[in-house]
């Protein structure tokens, strides 16, 4: 009798990665320290009106001269990887016009040796949203062309510099996150934006995604194949890409609302996917968008096929979907050419697809998490996958005592469905090797400043002390117990583990 798809098989292989992720601008502060550039994200959160609460990043949980304590959580905690990112100001103050800052490099060369030195495996992201300030001000960074040879350069001294030690590397974190915010809506820098899509005074909303889209793409394609013809023979590592990863429903059965999700998937994640691995724009964005779709030369088609070792996937949460071309909608989320007519909303006569949590576009759909990983599994050929992100946030409450800030029941939850319904795609034969929870510590939350907490660990941001929520203590049980369970498969995990730390 095979165990396949029973509660007592051990689903997740013994080579797999438990950890957690971060980003450099939400974790290490030290923004001018050691001869670090500034970055896009240092000069936006400087300018007031952008972060809710008028924080910034300049220290945020000051990772970068507290690691050692976070190390020591981690080994608490279990996890047998840790996901951050590079600085690229950190590294390259000026891009590829100035010097290297060998005080950068020497600070990731040390925190890389003490993960190693704990049996902590780096999984790196050489962009987290926030580049040299430098190159927006030279030529408009991903708006232009020029970025690609910035990125590679970059890319290269990267690899170089930590890739003896580094196996497992991604070019960006949710570039299609970055481009909407970025280019469409605004709300994150380079704040371009036109029309219904925000309040800026110079961009286009409908080509400038488009644009800086498809010099993203081209980059990673740059530094891939830097990686594949200069270090990957030699080093052995694997790189890849991550996405944002939203799952939807139709809102109704009918044949509309059906292609209306596949349009919403093209128009958000297949955008760079289909590129990157099938060296072509998604059909039907080529059909909504034609001209204004940027096109690739024959070169770069042949330079970009196959261009992923992994895929990353941030996953959190779902929406209904429905169709706006053969019935018109009220303009909204997703209604616009530019998002391919499909109607994005969390609710159906009245009911949320999932429960509610208190970040607004979150809600707890563990479904998704299947539906999501068994699309990209069967529209790019089982590669390889990696769940780089998936977390709970709760609002930021000062008034609420210490002892109910650490008792986190509803991210245990979400958790706990989350990683079941993981382990299900899994025994229906998805290739997925790893597991990043968000967040180790509660972090600088881009726009919301430290108004959203999504860690394991509650951060004093007075102090910058931190304390293991219920969360932290449960994903340790959690990993120990699946580590357990790959000696004896027979023996069934208790996935109702609740205790305070
Ligand atoms: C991610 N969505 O962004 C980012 O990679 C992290 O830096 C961030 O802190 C984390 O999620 C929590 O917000 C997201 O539309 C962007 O569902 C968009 C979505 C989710 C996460």
């Amino acid at each position: 009798i095979s165990l396949r798809g029973s509660s007592v098989s051990s689903s997740f292989p013994s080579t797999f990665l438990f950890g957690t992720a971060s980003s450099s601008y939400q974790y290490e502060g030290a923004f001018l320290s050691d001869g670090k550039g500034l970055s896009n994200w240092d000069v936006f959160t400087h300018k007031p009106g952008t972060i809710i609460d008028g924080t910034t990043g300049d220290i945020a949980v000051d990772q970068y001269h507290l690691y050692e304590e976070d190390l020591n959580l981690m080994n608490y905690v279990g996890v047998n990887s840790y996901r951050f990112s590079i600085s690229w100001a950190r590294i390259l103050p000026k891009g590829r016009f100035g010097d290297v800052n060998w005080a950068g490099i020497d600070h990731y060369k040390n925190f890389i040796d003490a993960l190693l030195h704990r049996g902590i495996r780096p999984f790196v992201t050489l962009t987290h949203y926030d580049i040299p300030q430098e190159l927006e001000e030279r030529y408009g960074a991903w708006l232009s062309s020029e970025v690609q040879e910035d990125f590679k350069y970059y890319a290269d001294v990267c690899f170089r510099s930590f890739g003896d030690r580094v196996k497992y590397w991604t070019t960006f974190n949710e570039p299609n996150v970055a481009v909407i915010r970025g280019y469409r809506s605004g709300v994150y820098p380079p704040s371009r934006c036109s029309g219904s899509f925000g309040n800026c005074s110079s961009g286009d909303s409908e080509r400038e995604p488009l644009i800086a889209a498809h010099n993203v793409i081209l980059s990673h394609a740059a530094a891939v194949d830097v990686y594949r013809t200069k270090y990957q023979k030699i080093q052995g590592g694997s790189i890849g890409i991550v996405m944002n990863a939203l799952w939807y429903e139709p809102f109704s059965s009918s044949f509309e609302d059906r292609l209306a999700v596949e349009r919403a998937i093209s128009f958000y994640m297949n955008w760079f996917l289909d590129p990157i691995i099938h060296g072509k724009y998604p059909e039907e964005m080529r059909e909504i968008l034609g001209l204004d779709l940027p096109v690739f030369s024959r070169y770069e088609v042949e330079k970009l096929k196959n261009g992923v070792d992994f895929i990353g996937i941030n996953h959190y949460t779902s929406f209904y979907i429905k169709d706006c071309i053969f019935s018109p909608c009220e303009p909204g989320p997703g209604t616009s050419r530019t998002e391919g007519f499909a109607f994005r909303t969390a609710q159906k006569d009245g009911v949320f697809i999932g429960q509610q949590t208190e970040v607004d576009w979150l809600y707890v759909y563990p479904q998704g998490m299947e539906k999501i990983v068994m699309y990209i599994k069967e529209r790019y050929n089982n590669t390889p996958i990696f769940i780089t992100e998936n977390g709970y946030g709760y609002m930021d409450n000062p008034s609420s005592k210490i002892e109910e800030l650490l008792n986190d029941v509803e991210r245990v939850d979400y958790m706990r469905s989350y990683l079941n319904a993981l382990a299900s795609t899994i025994r229906k034969g998805a290739d997925i090797r790893g597991y990043f929870a968000w967040s180790l510590l509660d972090n600088f939350e881009w726009t919301c400043g430290y108004t959203v907490r999504f860690g394991l660990y509650h951060v004093d941001y007075d102090t910058l002390s931190r304390r293991p929520r219920l969360s932290a203590v449960w994903y340790k049980e959690f990993i120990a117990n699946k580590l357990k369970q790959d000696f004896n498969p027979q023996v069934p995990i208790d996935m109702g583990f609740h205790r305070l730390p």
